[in-house]
């Protein structure tokens, strides 16, 4: 048997451990150490029945995601489910930690199921592209019912094991021991003469289920999950399983698992399921890295921001102080706050008492010498290098030793900001994305000097937050907005080309981004943009780069907030401007803008492309430590849609060495300036290989 199962006899009752740390996923070596284990089951006479249990933090988390790739080995998942439910003798599943995917499917090919009130459940396969294939969208609707495991599987979600025994998932909680509360529940039910009880034979309930109720599901789907492949197959899995018997449904799941998984979009999901994790790995900070403690924080600016960004900490149950210039902006400031709080108070999200409860946590201040006990001080001011100094000096004589001084700029050298002070060691850029207190996203920015543990700390309070964290280098615009301005100047001049803006949004809003990049524009504020372009200072010389930006921005149309911006608003409507394009001709002639026919696959390959060559500029250079890092920064922060993989998957799922060919097309047409190919894009373009080979081959 596989040293990764475990099999005793206690008293009749046979322990099968999987024991395959981290998580117990089921890989090859555990699959075929289950089904040893039954077949031993089946011949040993000492055994009456069996308990299936876990060694470590966890019950068996799911499949084995990095076995997706590779050639199927047997026995694959789905049969090993099969052979606990076909057991002769009774099989009951103890369930402690995360009991998921293949996990919970293995739970549920047992014929009983007992979990610790602390475990959890849930059949997350959707994030990953995937759905239940190991029997799971069978199984599920025969016990919870048709509509509860719709819900659960195509939300992903994970429920308490209170939630799990109430849908009838899980039959008993054990309080204390599980494996001997397991034992014993086994010898009860074997006592009392109870059944082996096959999920496989039960009845749906389908009461909640009709076919008005699937119209609608579907309906409601295209809008949630827009884009998305796996939603609508799990779909059609519960519907074959109301329709067809359970062997024709269950081939129906296979063949619909299948296409998942052959699909682009789950290659890109499990891509960002490991970039995810790696993301949290600096090769130069172990893990054993010492965090600093965050006990209090400081946030310098109370703006929208800096409102956001407090809120964070609320949210965790950090206390916050924050300062601002005068009283006014402060209670400007915790105004907008409260307000924030009362709208998820009256969306139900938040009780009335939680929001006084937040605000207690806030101590406001317009004195810098209340910042002096801070754990870390996040400053959120103006974007400008100036004032950004005055800031830091200031910092540098109130803060304790030992505080992390933190920049939320967007683009500015983080290295200049730490100079003024006399502990750049402490100094670390927080990067955080609009709404600050919604997106996921926080560029974590080293400086030249940022010392280890700061790093660390940063990390781990990303990750308190419920933030992704991401480590970047200093450059203008860090990884973020240095690849989304390509992104913007391409929108910008294919407006000048002739090309309207709602069409270029649309485009890209049909690839999947959340919203194209000139209602991206006009949300956060054209002005941000001018402003942004003003502060690089090595901007390359080009009257044509984001011209319309900086007519309309002088114009006072600065987006929604104006009312206009490249789109004229009706309340939170964007309406086309005939005289935006009116303007666009206007400059394209005095500059000498050619007017062009453009394909759709052009708008998207400049947007992309130009994107994506900047990105291998960005690895070349170190600013990102790989190409996952980059993906998992556009998915959580601009609104890249998952199932695309973020910039560098996308573009190894093309191929560099088409996006290299594209690049030069562009080059041929619009000179060196901006599509000469980066040296990295053209090297892997002529080797044949991709970003993340380049990468593996540098750890
Ligand atoms: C499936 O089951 C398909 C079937 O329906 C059909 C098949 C036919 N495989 O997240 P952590 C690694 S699809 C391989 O940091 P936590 C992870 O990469 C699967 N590796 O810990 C990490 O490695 P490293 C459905 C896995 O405590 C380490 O374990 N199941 C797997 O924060 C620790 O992970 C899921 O989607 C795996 N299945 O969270 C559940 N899972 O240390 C996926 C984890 O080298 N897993 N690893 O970076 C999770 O959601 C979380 O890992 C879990 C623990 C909640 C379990």
């Amino acid at each position: 048997m596989s040293d990764k199962i475990h099999y005793q006899v206690e008293d009749g009752i046979a322990v099968i451990t999987i024991d395959n740390p981290p998580v117990n996923a089921m890989s090859a070596a555990v699959r075929q150490g289950c089904w040893d284990a039954l077949e031993r089951l089946a011949a040993d006479a000492s055994a009456r029945a069996a308990v299936l249990i876990c060694a470590g933090r966890t019950f068996i988390a799911g499949a084995d995601i990095t076995e997706f790739d590779k050639p199927v080995v047997d026995p694959w998942l789905p049969e090993v489910v099969e052979k606990f439910e076909a057991a002769e003798k009774l099989v009951v599943a103890a369930i402690h930690g995360a009991a998921l995917g293949g996990g919970l499917e293995t739970a549920m090919g047992c014929h009983y199921r007992c979990a610790v009130p602390g475990a959890r459940m849930g059949l997350p396969e959707v994030h990953l592209g995937l759905l239940p294939g190991a029997t799971g969208t069978q199984r599920l609707p025969r016990l919870a019912g048709a509509r509860k495991a719709l819900d659960l599987m195509i939300s992903g979600r994970q429920i308490n094991a209170k939630e799990a025994l109430e849908a009838g998932i899980i039959e008993k909680l054990i309080d204390g021991d599980l494996r001997a509360g397991a034992i014993a529940w086994a010898r009860e039910l074997l006592d009392s003469g109870a059944p082996i009880k096959r999920v496989s034979q039960l009845d749906i309930d389908a009461s909640d289920a009709d076919t008005a109720f699937f119209a609608e599901y579907e309906q409601n789907l295209a809008r949630k999950a827009r884009g998305f492949f796996a939603p609508g197959q799990i779909v059609k899995c519960v519907q074959a399983a109301l329709r067809e018997p359970y062997r024709e449904a269950l081939a129906t799941e296979r063949r619909l698992f299948n296409e998942c998984k052959a699909s682009t979009h789950s290659q890109a999901q499990r891509h960002l399921f490991f970039a995810e994790r790696e993301a949290a790995k600096i090769p130069d900070v172990p893990k054993t890295t010492p965090a600093r403690e965050v006990n209090n924080v400081a946030v310098i600016g109370a703006g929208t921001m800096g409102g956001g960004i407090a809120m964070n900490f609320v949210n965790a149950g950090i206390p916050v102080t924050l300062l601002e210039v005068d009283q006014a902006g402060l209670e400007r400031g915790l105004g907008v706050i409260r307000k924030n709080y009362s709208i998820a108070v009256d969306k139900g999200r938040m009780r009335a008492a939680q929001l006084e409860q937040a605000m207690a946590l806030l101590s406001p201040t317009t004195d810098y010498a209340d910042l002096a006990a801070a754990d870390l001080v996040i400053e959120v001011v103006f974007e400008n290098m100036d004032i950004k100094k005055q800031v830091f000096t200031r910092l540098d004589e109130v803060c304790k030793a030992g505080a992390i001084l933190a920049s939320n700029t967007s683009s500015l050298d983080l290295n200049q900001i730490a100079a003024m002070t006399k502990r750049p060691e402490d100094v670390i850029g927080m990067h955080f994305f609009a709404p600050a207190n919604i997106m996921k996203l926080l560029e974590i920015v080293r400086g030249e000097h940022t010392a280890g543990d700061v790093i660390a700390t940063a990390m781990a309070v990303a990750k308190r937050i419920r933030k992704v964290g991401v480590l970047v280098g200093v450059c203008f615009g860090f990884v973020g907005n240095r690849m989304f301005f390509p992104y913007i100047r391409e929108a910008q001049l294919m407006m000048l080309e002739g090309v309207p803006p709602q069409r270029v949004d649309q485009v890209a809003f049909d690839w999947g981004m959340a919203m194209g990049p000139h209602a991206v524009m006009d949300l956060s504020g054209l002005d941000i943009f001018y402003k942004l372009n003003n502060e690089w200072q090595d901007r390359p010389d080009d009257p044509v780069y984001c011209r319309m930006t900086s007519v309309l921005t002088e114009m006072g149309r600065l987006g929604q907030k104006t009312g206009a911006g490249t789109y004229r608003y009706e309340g939170r409507k964007a309406m086309p401007d005939s005289q935006v394009m009116d303007i666009a001709r206007r400059e394209a002639q005095a500059l000498g803008v050619k007017q062009l026919e453009i394909s759709d696959e052009e708008i998207i390959e400049r947007l992309l492309y130009s994107m994506i060559n900047e990105g291998a500029r960005v690895l070349a250079e170190g600013i990102a430590i790989r190409p996952g890092d980059i993906d998992v920064i556009f998915v959580n922060g601009y609104g890249m849609p998952r199932y695309r993989g973020g910039p560098m998957k996308y573009a190894d799922m093309i191929g560099p060495d088409k996006i290299c060919a594209a690049v030069e097309k562009y080059r041929a047409r619009y000179g060196d300036l901006w599509w000469t190919p980066a040296p990295l894009l053209e090297q892997l373009a002529r080797a044949g290989s991709s970003f993340q080979a380049w990468s593996e081959q540098r750890k």
